[in-house]
């Protein structure tokens, strides 16, 4: 799909009064902010195809016809964990069968046989307690000996929050120290749905919504871009998504820190709410468009292929994605919960699959900043279509 046209709003508006959003196509037209209602009315709203169009005006006016991906590897370098959650399939006691944790020695390895073309390492685990402070700052340093050169993005609020209680030392001393063995960036995750209800009921023993909302306040602070993350389809309410947003885009407003949306679709099998669906590909293309339209200071909204699934992630391309997230190779937390997604696409998959949603691959690095336009393609990455059919 090329850069579209935008469609006269009085036709917008009639389909928009059809599916109770009237109103909301002159607001987005006119750049003006959506409040709690509207994205309420968007959730409840049947017309997800209008909201992919009102969503793709705003990316394309925010970046044109460019899809961004990225050269990454994923490591799960541990799945101890002690929180429990009930919506989580990767989490192990120590003892428990396929338990594991990766030494340094193993990290470093790892990233030696890694895709050399990587750019960036996405580091995230499970919690352990006993993991002493040198462990954390062991693993990052591991990960630089081995590739100077990348960017690593590891470790979520809730893993700040552990390493910053075994350190026993304050937030921006241990940041340092981070900083110093290797942390560049810090991913989404972690964030769930802020809802303390849903808290109570699925993952009590994880830290609140304030404890997350204030790390985040704080590694913007000291020069950290992270990403952030709602994790839908459990036990929330159309309205405590909302409310999640909200205080996703109140914080934004304060830090600008954030550089990516990424809506992460709940994957039930394997977990203690496996009897849960997985959300069908409407509601997930919905929480695309959502995304973009709602959390308008957010730069970049990612389709995450790994969670969205092959088919839905190429979709969200024409309906308010920009990014395509990555090569990813070794991604266990979503396929202990069932994705059927391979475990990584090579980069002429990726060119292919975007090119085929008529968007342009554009090769980012980590902090969004172009490493290749592939406008006018590239023999190497950009070869003759293959015969046999994408993965789905
Ligand atoms: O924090 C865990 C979620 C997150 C399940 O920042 C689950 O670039 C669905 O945050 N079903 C980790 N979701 C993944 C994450 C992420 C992914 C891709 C890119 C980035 C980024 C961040 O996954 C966890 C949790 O919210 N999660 N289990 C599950 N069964």
């Amino acid at each position: 799909m090329a850069r579209m046209t935008p469609l006269p709003l009085e036709i917008l508006e009639a389909r928009a009064a059809r599916s109770g959003l009237a109103g909301l196509p002159e607001k987005v037209r006119q750049g003006l902010r959506l409040d709690a209602a509207d994205a309420l009315a968007m959730y409840r709203s049947d017309d997800v195809a209008l909201l992919g169009i009102l969503a793709n005006e705003v990316r394309e006016r925010r970046h044109g016809d460019v899809c961004f991906y990225n050269v990454n590897i994923h490591i799960n370098y541990t799945n101890w964990c002690n929180k429990f959650c009930e919506f989580c399939a990767f989490q192990r006691r120590p003892k428990d069968e396929g338990a594991y944790c990766m030494s340094p020695e193993e990290i470093h390895d790892t990233l030696l046989r890694a895709n050399p073309e990587a750019t960036e390492v996405h580091m995230v685990a499970g919690v352990w307690p006993a993991l002493p402070y040198e462990y954390y700052l062991d693993i990052l340093r591991a990960a630089k000996a081995a590739r100077p050169d990348i960017h690593v993005k590891a470790f979520t609020m809730v893993e700040i929050d552990q390493i910053v209680k075994t350190a026993r030392r304050p937030l921006p001393e241990v940041l340092e120290d981070l900083r110093e063995a290797g942390l560049d960036s810090l991913p989404g995750g972690g964030a769930e749905v802020f809802s303390e209800r849903v808290r109570q009921e699925l993952y009590p023993l994880k830290m609140g919504a304030e404890r997350w909302l204030e790390l985040a306040r704080e590694i913007h602070a000291a020069g950290f871009r992270t990403n952030c993350t709602l994790l839908y389809g459990m036990i929330e309410t159309l309205e405590e998504r909302v409310d999640h947003l909200e205080r996703l885009r109140a914080l934004q407003d304060e830090t600008g820190g954030f550089q990516a949306y990424i809506p992460l679709a709940f994957h039930p099998a394997n977990t203690g709410l496996a009897h849960l669906p997985y959300p069908g590909p409407l509601e997930r293309l919905r929480s695309i468009a959502i995304g973009r339209l709602f959390l308008d200071n957010v730069p970049h909204v990612k389709a995450y292929w790994i969670m969205l699934g092959i088919p839905v992630a190429q979709l969200a391309l024409g309906m308010g994605a920009d990014d395509l997230d990555g090569t990813v190779t070794q991604e266990l937390i979503y396929h202990n919960a069932g994705a059927e997604t391979p475990e990584s696409l090579d980069r002429a998959a990726l060119h292919r699959l975007i090119r085929e949603a008529g968007r342009v691959p554009v090769e980012r690095n980590t902090l969004y900043e172009v490493l290749r336009d592939f406008r006018d393609g590239d023999p190497a990455f950009d070869p003759a279509p293959a015969p046999e059919p994408l993965p789905v």
